[in-house]
Parts: structure tokens; C-alpha cells; sequence
């Protein structure tokens, strides 16, 4: 707004200076509490705002953003990221991406935001996409793979991703099948692969990337603090979001033309070191209902084997998994 652009212009003209709070409330033209108000609002968004008495307010630190100028110096990539669509704030980048591939835009175009309203997962369920702290973000791909292996492509994303954290962070990370990244248990990152294709044809694959970053703990609601967690609440420090971004792009095209030239097969191998649901009891929630049982592995096509406690296989699509308690 006219207001915050006023606001942000005092404290990087006069930079390394206090601005008081007076002097904000003369040339805004609001009053104290509304200047407040404003500030709280910037700290929301990331700014890193001193206050001291009587002094008034100093700009320690702008927020760290992922405009496409950010992400593209250092950016490896021969295709990936090299169009980027960014946005402040969108409804969901997945819905901006699947626009823009029925347009044709080119292969490797990633669509970012710093804030999704309506972010969303699976079944439609609401992906919390806070401003500034996570890493919202949709790749179009446009693989000429049969329609029923794309789902392999939410593996080999969900190994990129694992690879790259570890490779900026050091933290370790587990796979849950088939789109969850968690560590000790909690939500770190999900993975939403939706296609455009007819019968026997892809014309384009969107992987939608959600990535809890720089949240705190207070930056989650009620219904999340106890399943979600962030890198940062894990390393105890802030991360760079543009870098991470690289990292995982780059990750992603080494594995994506791997993956086009030779097939699942060595992604599934990497996808199996990271994987905690393998080799354990589980109940997969499917939408024609639960079935308990030993997780044996993944098909050669990504689909997960489950042997049911009366020995039956069954081979599970699209399911919740949860991991049972007894080992
Ligand atoms: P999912 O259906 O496996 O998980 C959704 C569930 O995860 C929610 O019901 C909620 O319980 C929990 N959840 C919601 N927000 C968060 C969060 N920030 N951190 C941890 N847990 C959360 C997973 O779906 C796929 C999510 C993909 C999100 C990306 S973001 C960029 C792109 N745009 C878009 O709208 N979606 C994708």
C-alpha cells in the first residue's frame, strides 16, 4: 500500500537511524497507535524492526525474498527456474502454474510466491503458506512418459528436496510414501503432483512444493504446531529460501534427466535409502478405507506393496499413511 511504501522509504533513506515515532505519525499522517499497527504489520512480514524508547524504530533487517533476481544469481540450471512467474501473493501457485502450461509456456517454468491464501494439498486439503517463511512453489515439467507413471515424479522430487536440505542445512530427513518429508516424525514439506494428459498422452506435469522454512513455533496454529515443524525451528537459525530454492532445482534436474534417460529404476534406489515407511507396519488410509499391514516396498512403478495381516498384497495409488506403533 501508498502507506507502507512511505513507511519503508523512511527507514531506508535514513538508514543506520532511529525514525521516531513521532516523525512517522507527522508525515503518514496517522496516529501513534496506527503507526504501531504498521510496524507490527512489517515484523509480520519479516522486517527485523528495533524499537527503543525514546530513540523510535530502526530497520535491522529487510526479509530475504525470492524475486526472480534473488534466485537467479547462482542458479546452475540449464532449464529449471530459468523462467520464473513470482508473485507476492497468490491464491496457489499450482493454480497459476496449470495456467500457465495450458498456454504453453516453456518446460522448467517455476511459478513462486511469498504468500499463498489458498494453498492447497491432496484432496484439497489447506496448505498454511505463510508470508516469507516457506518455500511456495509449482515446476511445470513436460515429461513424454505414460499418464501412469507421473506419480514417480512426486518420488523423485521428494528425493531432490531431501538431497538438497541436507546439502544447505545438515539436517537429516525421512521420506513418508508417497509425498510427506518429515523429521522426527513431524511435517517439514509436502509434494502435490497433479497432470494435465489425455488417455495416453502427458501434455504437462505440475509439481506443487511446499517447504516450512523460517517459521517459529508461534507461526504455526493450534492444529499445526503439533504435526508441522520448520527447518529452522530444527537448526536453531534462519535459512536462505532463494538458496535452498537453487539447491533443490538443480537437484532436480540432475534426477528428472537421469530419470528421462534411464528410467525409475536408480531413482527408486535413492528413494529407498530416505524412505521410513519401508519395512514397517502401517494403516494406509485410502478413500475406499484402511488397510493395516507390513509395508514391503515400492513397485518398480512407484506404487506402494502392502501385505495385509492375513498375508494378501495389496497395491496402494493415492493413500494417508500412518505409521503403526508396534515396532
Ligand atoms: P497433503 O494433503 O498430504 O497434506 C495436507 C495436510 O498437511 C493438511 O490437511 C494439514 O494437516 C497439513 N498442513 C497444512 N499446511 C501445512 C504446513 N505448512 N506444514 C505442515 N503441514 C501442513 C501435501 O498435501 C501437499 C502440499 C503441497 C503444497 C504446495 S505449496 C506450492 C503449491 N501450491 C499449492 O497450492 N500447493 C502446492
Amino acid at each position: 500500500s501508498e502507506i507502507r511504501r512511505k513507511l519503508l522509504e523512511m527507514f531506508t533513506t535514513g538508514e543506520e537511524e532511529y525514525v521516531s515515532g513521532q516523525k512517522i505519525s507527522d508525515e503518514l499522517g496517522c496516529s501513534r497507535t496506527a503507526v504501531w499497527k504498521h510496524i507490527e504489520d512489517l515484523r509480520k512480514d519479516g522486517y527485523d524492526l528495533e524499537a527503543v524508547r525514546r530513540k523510535g524504530y530502526k530497520l535491522i533487517k529487510k526479509p530475504e525474498l525470492v524475486t526472480p533476481d534473488a534466485l537467479r544469481l547462482g542458479l546452475d540450471t540449464k532449464k529449471l527456474g530459468q523462467n520464473i512467474c513470482y508473485r507476492e501473493t497468490v491464491d496457489s501457485t499450482q493454480k497459476v502454474a496449470h495456467r500457465l502450461a495450458q498456454e504453453g509456456c516453456e518446460e522448467g517454468t517455476l511459478v513462486i510466491a511469498e504468500e499463498q491464501v489458498g494453498g492447497r494439498g491432496r484432496l484439497n486439503r489447506a496448505w498454511h503458506s505463510p508470508k516469507t517463511t516457506g518455500i511456495w512453489m509449482s515446476l511445470v515439467l513436460r515429461p513424454q512418459i505414460p499418464p501412469h507413471e507421473a506419480p514417480q515424479l512426486t518420488l523423485l522430487s521428494a528425493v531432490a528436496i531431501v538431497q538438497a536440505i541436507e546439502e544447505i542445512t545438515d539436517i537429516k530427513v525421512d521420506i513418508k510414501w508417497p509425498n510427506d518429508i518429515l523429521i522426527n516424525g513431524k511435517k517439514l514439506v509436502g509434494i502435490l503432483t497433479e497432470m494435465q494428459a489425455d488417455a495416453d498422452q502427458i501434455h504437462s506435469v505440475i509439481i506443487g512444493m511446499g517447504i516450512n522454512v523460517n517459521q517459529q513455533e508461534a507461526d504455526f496454529n493450534d492444529e499445526l504446531s503439533s504435526i508441522a515443524t520448520s527447518l529452522s525451528i530444527e537448526k536453531g537459525e534462519k535459512i536462505s529460501r532463494a538458496t535452498l530454492v537453487q539447491a533443490i532445482l538443480k537437484r532436480l534436474e540432475e534426477l528428472y534427466y537421469q530419470y528421462l534417460k534411464a528410467g525409475f529404476a536408480p531413482i527408486k534406489i535413492l528413494w529407498e535409502a530416505y524412505a521410513i515407511t519401508i519395512g514397517r507396519n502401517i494403516i494406509a488410509r485410502t478413500l475406499k478405507g484402511s488397510i493395516e499391514g507390513l509395508a514391503k516396498g515400492i513397485t518398480p512403478e512407484g506404487t506402494l506393496m502392502l501385505e495385509d495381516l492375513e498375508g494378501k498384497m495389496h497395491y496402494i495409488y493415492s493413500a494417508d499413511i500412518e505409521l503403526s506403533n508396534d515396532k
